[in-house]
This record gives C-alpha cells, structure tokens and sequence, in this order.
C-alpha cells in the first residue's frame, strides 16, 4: 500500500519540445495529464498572431492544476502519543537518518528494526549544516561578536549566552580529563569501541541520571587522524588504569539522562535534539565477560536488531536504552561543523561531510536512491536518468512529494499524503532539474537534478 507507482516525466518533456518546435498547431492541444507545463507553452505562444482570435478561447491566466485537499487525511493519521513513543505504525521500509530525522528504522539482516527516536515531535528546530553557525566555538564567537543571531538559531541573545554558558561548563568537565588513563582513574569505564565520527565513550559511573552541564554522564575519547582500533586492540580500564595504547584525547562529551514523556528542555534553547536509542544488541558476537557485557551500553549507530537475532548471536537485548541521550562536541580542537549537539563529528576521524552523515542512516535501498525526508527537509538530490528517487518520511507528520510548486504546481508526479514511515518513488526519464514541494507545508520545496 505504501510503495505508490513511479511517475516518469518522459511524456511531459517531449510535449514541451514538441509544442515548441512544431509552433501553432500545438500550441491549444491540451493533453490530460500535462497541464502545467502546456499551460505554461501556451501562454507563451499566445501572443502570436496567425491564429484566428475569434475561434481560440483567451489563454489562461490560472494554473490548471488543482491540487486536492489533503488536510483532512493528514490530520486523521495516528501520531504517537508522547514525545520518547515509536509511531503507532511500522514502515515496510528503512526510513531515517541518524542525528537528523524524529524517526530511524534501520535494517538487520534483512528485517526492519525501529532503532532510534530523536527530538521532540513536530518541526524540530536543527542546526546541522556546515554553513550554519552552531558548533561550539561558532555559537561562542557569535556571542562575543555582538551581531544578530541567525533565524535558524530561533533563540534571543539572553538564551545564547545561556547556552554558551553552559557549554563552557561541559567544556571545562571534560578537558579535567588530560587522558584516558585519568578517566580511568576518576572511576570511568569503556562503554563503547572507537565508534566513527564519535570516539570512545568513557562512561561515568557515579554520574547519576540528572541533567549537570558540569558533570556529563560520558566523555568521549579520540584521538587526530587515529587509525580505527578493534575491541581488543583498544584497551580499558583495569584498577583505575587504562590498559590500551595512549594519546586519546577528550574531545566531547555524552549526556544520558532520565527517559520522561516529554522530550527534556535542558539545555537553553532548542537546538538540543535528544535521542532514545530502540532494539539494541549489546556486547554480541564478542568474546567478553558478562560483567562488560553488563556495563556496556549502547550509543552508536549499528546496534539494533531483533531480539532473536541478539540472542542467537550471544548479545544482550535491550528493547529500549531507558534514557534521553545526546552529544555535545564542546572541544576547540574537535569543533563539529554538523552542529554542537550533532549525533556525528565531522572533525573525529573518519571525516566525512555533512550530506555524507545525513544519508548514512539509511539502509540498504536497492535499486532506489535514498531520499530521506527528514525534519520536514528533502535535502540535496541528486539523481540519475532511469533511477528510482524514494522519498520516506521519518518525521512524525505527513507530508507530500509533489511536483512543481505552491504558485506553479504540476501534476507530472504527486504522492498523496505520506504517513510516518511511508515511502513513494518517482523515476527520472530525461536529464534537469525538477522542483517539487509538500502540499501540506508548501515551504517544503527541492529541486531534483538528474543526470544522464
Ligand atoms: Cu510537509
């Protein structure tokens, strides 16, 4: 029910060169099917003067499109009934985008594994992209600049210097740890391996679950340009000493704190987008005591499966990690160009660029590009001839994908409305750029490029 047909614009291009190329017999066949862009050949040849007026109906001066209304059907969808809850209904297919969509479900072996959920419902305010200001040292020297604050920031400068303050304290937690082996000494232990664009998380076990900017309830470790360690490689921490090879540095820290309804308004503003990590398989596939197993708990992003796929591989199931957890990246030399609260670091190895990180969470798409709608964002996409486009909604709302525009609509391609979790593909007959936009957020808008 969900998979919609894939619409092709073949037929669209080709009347549009037809009409344009044979000139006035076209230009009043309207075809069913092609109006916006007929309208638009039309009311470009208008003017020309060899058609007998008297027999031509006036060009029209309106779109002949008319979208339906689908406000009705959207707001009779089932939501979830808090802020920490899975939708009600499962997708059929992985949707999500780790640290950038409400919803993740991701796929193990070939079963679809609700995996994470991420900030509060609804439109999320999010600084994610590299050319926005909100990493640490950004969102500092925004405060001391004195300019105005960005919109995207959708805080007042009382709240930034909040914020910054309290992002100071998290900075000073973290760097009271020169080493590794002096988190080991304070009484933390390794709660994950070198995860990718994070580091290892140290976690503290007298940190209780209370929300503290000045004791997190992790440190993350990494080191710069670092090769990739496995378990045994990496070390831990044995009589207060870390057993590994040295040189990690603290480089942000992790928050993990009571799981409420309501997502936590914690840290000053909204930017602060915590997560709640489902299905998690721990310590699997690893020869380790149960004591380590116990301890270890779950951040990153590969964890999720089926309970009986944990079992069978030896792993501990957790059907849900009982706390609001979140990142933020609060060292100058580890400065996270995603955002200082980014579920991943561009600057912790391996480097990767934010787009990069935006489409890693999704999962195993085949024959499809993956275009994820996430936080009411379609995001950069770029497409090939012949290749099937699928758009999913992880948000928590509806939305739809539909061609053209609010003031220009089309009717080449439209979803309908797309549910949480939902997905609908479009296929791409001939080369350029296509726009598109929700009809339920019509400031929704992309433009697809499509390439030979
Ligand atoms: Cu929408």
């Amino acid at each position: 029910m969900i998979r919609r047909l894939a619409f092709a614009l073949l037929a669209f291009i080709l009347l549009a060169a037809a009409c344009s190329s044979a000139g006035d017999d076209n230009a009043g066949a309207n075809e069913p099917g092609d109006s916006d862009n007929t309208t638009e050949t039309a009311a470009t040849e208008a003017p020309e003067p060899e058609a007998p007026a008297e027999t031509e109906p006036p060009a029209p001066t309106e779109p002949a499109v008319t979208l339906p209304d689908y406000s009705d059907e959207a707001a009779a969808l089932p939501i979830a009934p808090d802020d920490r809850s899975l939708p009600p209904e499962e997708p059929e297919l992985p949707i999500g985008s780790y640290g950038f969509s409400r919803y993740v479900y991701s796929t193990s072996n070939g079963e679809i594994v609700p995996t994470l959920v991420e900030g509060p419902r609804g439109r999320q305010v999010r600084c994610q992209q590299s050319a926005q200001d909100c990493s640490y040292t950004e969102l500092k020297a925004l405060l001391d600049s004195g300019d105005p604050i960005p919109d995207y920031l959708e805080m007042d400068r009382e709240t930034l210097a909040e914020l910054v303050s309290q992002l100071d304290r998290v900075n000073a937690a973290v760097l009271s740890y020169d080493s590794i082996d002096d988190a080991c000494a304070a009484g933390f232990t390794r709660s994950t391996n070198q995860n990718a664009n994070m580091g290892i998380h140290m976690i503290d076990q007298s940190a209780g679950n209370d929300f503290n900017p000045d004791q997190p309830q992790m440190v993350l470790f990494a080191k710069a340009d670092a090769e990739r360690l496995n378990s045994s490689q990496l070390g831990r921490c044995v009589d207060g000493r870390w057993t590994g090879e040295d040189g990690f540095q603290p480089v942000g820290a992790v928050f993990n704190i009571e799981l409420t309804e309501e997502h936590p308004d914690a840290f000053a503003g909204q930017i602060d987008n915590w997560h709640i990590h489902y299905n998690t398989c721990i310590g699997r596939s690893e020869d380790i005591s149960d004591e380590e197993r116990a301890q270890r708990s779950a951040e990153g992003a590969r964890g999720s499966t089926t309970l009986e796929q944990c079992q069978s591989a030896g792993g501990l199931f957790l059907p849900i990690i009982p706390s609001w957890m979140m990142h933020a990246y609060v060292v100058e030399d580890f400065d996270a160009q995603s955002g200082v609260f980014s579920m991943f670091n561009p600057s912790i190895w391996p480097i990767v660029e934010t787009d990069a990180l935006r489409q890693r969470g999704v999962n195993d798409t085949e024959g499809a590009l993956d275009a994820p709608i996430t936080n009411f964002d379609y995001g950069n996409i770029n497409a090939t001839v012949g290749e099937p486009v699928r758009f999913s909604n992880s948000d928590d709302v509806p939305h739809t994908v539909t061609a053209g525009s609010q003031i220009d609509p089309s009717d080449a391609f439209d979803s309908g409305v797309l549910g949480t979790g939902q997905s609908y593909d479009v296929t791409f007959d001939e080369p350029g750029d296509y726009q598109l936009f929700c009809v339920l957020h019509p400031d929704m808008t992309a433009t697809v490029s499509v390439s030979e």
